[in-house]
């Protein structure tokens, strides 16, 4: 145990609100700041009625042309005038810290949108004093691209400009050109984004493909990967090397955290790819802090295979290594959905039986060793949506419909706008079913077991601070034990199979959090049989 008290958050709940999909205050059928005032007290008001998250992540807010939905931000220090004013914002931060939560808003630092006042000074001549903002290249000798980077969106990640027929760079859309980080101009430009938030008093931020934003100094091509075959995705053709976590980039992580260090309690998320070493690597070393969470998206990319679908073994192995990875101090932050993704349900519903795997995945998520991110409308078990093509919106078509069905409206009554919205929806609504009315006061709800769970974790100092041990169990369950000195241990046991499964659990104790809450109270000796596709929690007592 540390002196100091322990940052706010390495004990918080975190929930992601994309903001075009919360609540419309204002009838234009897009989701709002004062939408998001009118709902706080569902997510915190003090009590274990409300949700009971600790803090706030929105989706960019700020003035974009909305190519990718705000990931193309043509001002960092203002907000979309679809979501609020800069007035709003402030109330919008004073209302989360009223209430004791805190919030955290989204930074873009990879690339600006082609409409940002530097990218279409940079574009307009050669010897522009912003052109070294952005990568500007001729085509090669023979006429072909700079370099063989792929978008992740797909295609080359060069666009030809008229002004001056050089190439640059976007390793997104063409909407959004990639900043020159090696420049100090941008560098200290965009260090001072980040003041301009946390001046106004914002904890934080998520930072949108933090690995990206340092690349190779001479932009040298990637080397071909050897396992591609065609039908693969286009984007893993080369390994990204040059491009993605290359190593310069950790230096340009520690001068970022030195920024939130100007501040107290600020935070910084990164979204990261890649090895659990190199998502370690993301929080520094012993000289030097990095970023205070990074995200391992194993937890998505490895259940979206067949092979390992749900699977014990695969979710064992995820968190043995980032455990292993992880220096010392740092908490793994295991994403399960966002806003780019599946929706939970919709990922692991081969038998249909996903909700009831979300109901496991809830109890995991609030056991595990981490900072838990919890996105919007999963607590209410909200599906992708099949949205018809004529209604698409997501301009990055990376799966066949985009990731539109994972973004729809949430879901708060069974009325005709699901009270979300008094007009027409930016996007059609799901389930009818799946809505909070419904759920809030049926105590056997996914939302309840989702309240009981998070209130469990802020309660339960094993879940907050306790270390990781795994127990031995069947070889489809998934257990470990989370204990503190002085604390009762809380043993965890998520059953995977379609069948129950009896996991032992030596010195007994009580079934504080269940899946299934019949189970909860009951005193178990030593064995105890989890009910299909089930999870427990069982509270020892002290030592
Ligand atoms: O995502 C980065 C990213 O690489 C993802 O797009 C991911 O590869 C893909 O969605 C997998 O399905 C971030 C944001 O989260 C995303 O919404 C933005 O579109 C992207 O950056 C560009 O800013
Ligand atoms: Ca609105």
């Amino acid at each position: 145990m540390t002196e100091h008290a322990v940052e706010w958050w390495r004990h918080a709940v975190v929930y992601q609100i994309y903001p075009r999909s919360f609540q419309d205050s204002n009838g234009d059928g897009i989701g709002d700041l004062d939408g998001i005032i009118q709902r706080l007290d569902y997510l915190n008001d003090g009590t274990p009625d409300s949700l009971g998250v600790d803090a706030i992540w929105l989706s960019p807010t700020f003035p974009s042309p909305m190519a990718d939905f705000g990931y193309d931000v043509s001002d960092y220090c203002d907000v979309h005038p679809d979501f609020g004013t800069l007035e709003t914002m402030d109330r919008l931060i004073a209302e989360c810290h009223r209430r004791g939560m805190k919030l955290l808003l989204d930074w873009v630092p990879n690339h600006t949108s082609d409409q940002h006042p530097w990218f279409l000074e940079s574009r307009a001549s050669r010897n522009n004093p912003k052109r070294d903002w952005y990568f500007w290249r001729d085509a090669r000798p023979d006429g072909s691209m700079p370099n063989n980077w792929r978008s992740v969106f797909g295609g080359p990640a060069w666009t030809q400009a008229e002004e001056t027929g050089q190439y640059y760079l976007h390793s997104f859309l063409r909407e959004q050109p990639d900043l020159n980080w090696r420049n100090p101009e941008v560098e200290r430009a965009m260090h001072d984004t980040l003041r301009f938030w946390l001046d106004r008093g914002v904890d934080g931020f998520r930072i949108d493909v933090m690995g990206m934003i340092v690349k190779h100094p001479d932009l040298a091509d990637n080397p071909p990967n050897p396992d591609w075959k065609p039908g693969d995705r286009e984007r893993s053709r080369y390994r990204s090397v040059n491009n993605r976590n290359y190593p310069d980039v950790y230096d340009a992580v520690k001068r970022i955290r030195s920024v939130f260090d100007e501040y107290d309690d600020r935070m910084a998320v990164g979204e990261v790819f890649g090895s659990s070493d190199e998502i370690a690597a993301f929080y520094g070393d012993d000289d030097e802090p990095g970023l205070h969470l990074a995200f391992n998206f194993q937890l998505i990319n490895e259940m979206e295979s067949e092979a390992t679908h749900w699977e014990a073994q695969a979710l064992q192995r995820i968190v043995q290594n980032a455990e292993a990875a992880m220096p010392r101090d740092a908490q793994p932050c295991y994403a399960v959905g966002n806003h780019d993704r599946s929706r939970f349900i919709s990922r692991h519903n081969g038998d249909g039986r996903g909700l009831e795997r979300a109901r496991a995945a809830v109890v995991m998520q609030m056991g595990l060793r981490n900072t838990p991110f919890v996105y919007y409308g999963e607590e209410i078990g909200m599906e992708d949506v099949d949205i018809p093509e004529e209604q698409l919106k997501d301009p990055a078509r990376i799966r066949t419909t985009g990731r539109d069905p994972e973004r729809t409206p949430m879901q708060w009554d069974a009325s005709p706008g699901r009270g979300f919205t008094e007009s027409e929806p930016w996007l059609p609504f799901g389930k009818l079913e799946r809505n909070v009315a419904d759920q809030v006061d049926d105590p056997d709800s996914l939302l309840s077991l989702y309240r009981r769970a998070i209130h469990f974790r802020k309660t339960t100092p094993a879940l907050l601070d306790g270390g990781h041990r795994e127990i031995a169990a069947p070889s489809d369950v998934f257990a470990w034990v989370r204990w503190a000195q002085g604390a009762p241990a809380v043993a965890v046991a998520v059953n995977i199979a379609r069948d129950p499964r009896e996991v032992a659990f030596p010195g007994g104790g009580t079934i504080c959090l269940a899946t299934d809450r019949a189970l909860e109270g009951m005193a178990v000796d030593r064995n105890i049989v989890v009910p299909p596709l089930g999870a427990i929690m069982v509270q020892q007592p002290a030592r």
